[in-house]
């Protein structure tokens, strides 16, 4: 029985990840997440007690890691401080997390010689203008913007110079951005729809023509899985599904999708260093590992998305007032 060591698998997308492998699989899952505020045991209730175990730790613990890694088949690593606005405000999480934590799993993955599987963005490649007609590829240049996407590119070094130096058997994703249900409000598409349910209008920065590669996350927790069985060692694979939409028209639609004029949102201040457009070619993920995403339709997706947070305000209600102090508090707009 092969048992996978699931490093932020009480987030967004590592408990979406979870729920696919109880799923699709007969592999056990331990999960090792330090339930920061972006994490919740909640996230996985109703999951097997027999296949699933939460183990609440930090991945910069050496002593943990070094135990449950050596427990473990494989480590797939989510864990990370994820918010681009949180990062401007106050980078040292993400140095920390990102940076030492990566570090200490890779460490024990070395010692125990265990695969590896590194989740990381599309980020790290930095901004495309508008209209080029290039999307980002496995052989783009790094070119991070943020602290966030900094840290998670000083992340993908570490892991390549530890295959290279080390022999770690590991490989990369590189995916573009999620939607699903479990996202924290704090992120643009569930804070829009947590906002029209609460009758606050949404809120968008700048102008509102910023694209977003829009992937389920449930198409992401796939791919992920496809690279951890077949994906070849040392490697990087890109994950996206060609969902580009600008942030105007997806508020446009949260509005539509619940009866609102399409209007009803607000323009605010940017974001410092907002990155313009992230766009993924994922040839290479589909032609060499036969990978197809299952979620073709962005709307029906985005309704979907809706009614689950229609269906789970005890899930998101408590961080939700936390959140919308920090926004309107303005932090990172004062640069
Ligand atoms: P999230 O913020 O929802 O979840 C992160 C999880 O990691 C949380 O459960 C948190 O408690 C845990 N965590 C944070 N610091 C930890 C630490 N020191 N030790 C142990 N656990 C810790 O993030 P997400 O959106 O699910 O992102 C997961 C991964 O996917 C990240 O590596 C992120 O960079 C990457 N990614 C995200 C997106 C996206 O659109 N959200 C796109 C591409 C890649
Ligand atoms: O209230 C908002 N209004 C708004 O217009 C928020 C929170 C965001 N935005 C914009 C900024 C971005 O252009 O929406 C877009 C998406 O914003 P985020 O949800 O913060 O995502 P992004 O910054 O694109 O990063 C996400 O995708 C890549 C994830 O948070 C990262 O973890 C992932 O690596």
């Amino acid at each position: 029985m092969t048992t996978l060591l699931v490093t932020g698998g009480a987030g967004f997308i590592g408990s979406n990840f979870v729920r696919h492998v109880v799923g699709d699989t007969d592999y056990s899952v331990v999960v090792l997440d330090k339930l920061t505020y972006a994490g919740s045991a909640g996230s996985l209730a109703g999951l097997p007690g027999n296949r699933v175990r939460l183990v609440q730790g930090d991945i910069a613990d050496a002593a943990l890691v070094d135990r449950l890694c050596d427990g473990a088949d494989a480590i797939v690593h989510f864990a990370a401080e994820s918010h681009n606005d949180n990062s401007l405000y106050d980078p040292r999480p993400f140095l920390e997390t990102n940076i030492v934590g990566t570090y200490t799993l890779l460490e024990a993955a070395r010692k125990h010689d265990k695969r590896f599987h590194h989740i990381s963005t599309d980020e790290v490649y930095g901004e495309l203008e508008l209209d080029d007609p290039e999307r980002f590829t496995e052989t783009t240049p790094y070119n991070p913007s943020s602290p966030y996407s900094s840290t998670k590119a000083g992340s993908d070094l570490l892991v390549r110079a530890w295959v290279r130096s080390f022999g770690v058997r590991a490989t990369i994703s590189n995916c573009s951005n999620n939607y699903g249900p479990y996202q924290h409000v704090e992120k643009f598409i569930p804070r829009q729809i947590t906002n029209v349910l609460r009758g606050a209008r949404p809120q968008l920065y700048g102008t509102g023509q910023n694209v977003r590669d829009w992937i389920h996350a449930e198409d992401h927790a796939s791919a992920v899985l496809t690279i951890l069985d077949a994906g070849v060692i040392g490697e990087t694979y890109l994950i996206g599904a060609d969902g580009e939409k600008d942030n105007k028209t997806v508020v446009e639609l949260i509005l539509a999708l619940t009866g609102n004029p399409t209007d009803a949102y607000d323009l605010v201040a940017d974001r410092p260093g907002h990155d313009m457009r992230y766009a993924i070619d994922a040839t290479k993920l589909r032609t060499e590992l036969g990978w197809t995403p299952r979620y073709r339709n962005f709307e029906a997706g985005l309704a979907a998305t809706i009614e689950w947070y229609r269906d789970n305000e005890d899930w998101w209600a408590p961080a939700k007032e936390r959140v919308e102090a920090f926004y309107a508090s303005d932090p990172t707009r004062r640069f």
